[in-house]
């Protein structure tokens, strides 16, 4: 399928980042390097989970200087999330702080997912935050990273391929944005598997993370190949090296057991956070 290319290319080199940050702490700056001990996570899916994975969440942000020097958040962060012109979700506000909090510490990049897409100029104006709501390639030292989400590229089924579609357009989106959020975050609860990814089904879920394998590997394998390609959406975690040096990662999800990845200019590592 013909995916939209990159929105962005964002890096910093230190010294870079500490002056913008002294002179503009709101925006993050493009240049070379985003850092060199790169943290992934993905599908929290706070709002939808119990109390002690947002928890967690937080504590994890809070020490995340202590395990990488940069962080992408891949995408399901948020069970639901969107970019209201004056309001933001309530439910998303203490790990919003958090990660305000922590940006001021480290470069953090942020891409949409299926349940949290609708990011638009909030992540970047109010955070700090380098947010592509489809995929963004990021240079961890000499290495490039592609991050998507993965969803649009696993689904089988027309139904999922339709609600993509729907859920990506201009127009459907400037609706969406004329509810009110009461009634339009009523309204996710009610239909939030029409979103996809809330299928439990075992074996739906091992074909959908086949054909994300397949995906990436094609991507490794293709014309100017990135050194690494991270996915999420599937909650399974993977790491394979199809060809030396070049590797597909997916961290599984922080819901199931606070999985993460690190990844640097030569390896990746899958980890969950105790
Ligand atoms: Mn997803």
């Amino acid at each position: 399928m013909a995916r939209t290319p990159g929105k962005l290319r964002v890096a910093w080199t230190e010294s870079q980042t500490a002056q913008a940050l002294a002179s503009n702490p709101w925006r993050p700056v493009s240049s070379v390097v985003l850092g060199h001990r790169l943290l992934v996570l993905s599908d929290a899916h706070l709002g939808a989970t119990a109390p002690e994975v947002e928890e967690a969440l937080i504590g994890f942000l809070d020490r995340a200087p202590t395990l990488g020097d940069c962080l992408l958040l891949n995408g399901d962060v948020f069970d639901f999330w969107f970019a209201y012109r004056r309001v933001i979700p309530r439910q998303s506000f203490h790990v919003a702080a958090e990660i305000r909090r922590l940006r001021r510490r480290i470069p953090v990049v942020m891409v949409g997912g299926n349940h949290d897409r609708w990011g638009e100029e909030f992540w970047e104006r109010d955070l700090g935050v380098d947010f592509a709501p489809l995929e963004m390639t990021i240079e961890i030292g000499q290495r490039a990273v592609l991050a998507v989400h993965g969803d649009g590229l696993t689904e089988a089924h027309w139904s999922a391929e339709v609600m993509h579609r729907i859920t990506r357009h201009p127009l459907a989106i400037a609706l969406w944005k004329l509810v009110h959020p009461d009634l339009g975050f009523w309204l996710v609860d009610r239909m939030s598997h029409a979103l996809g990814n809330t299928t439990r089904r075992e074996e739906v879920l091992d074909r959908a993370a086949v054909r994300q394998r397949e995906w990436a590997e094609r991507r490794l394998a293709g014309d100017s190949p990135p050194g690494c390609v991270v996915m999420g959406h599937t909650h399974r975690p993977v790491l394979t090296e199809p060809t030396p040096g070049r590797q597909y990662v997916n961290p599984g999800a922080w819901m199931d057991g606070y999985r993460y990845a690190v990844i640097s200019e030569t390896g990746a590592e899958l980890r969950t956070w105790t």
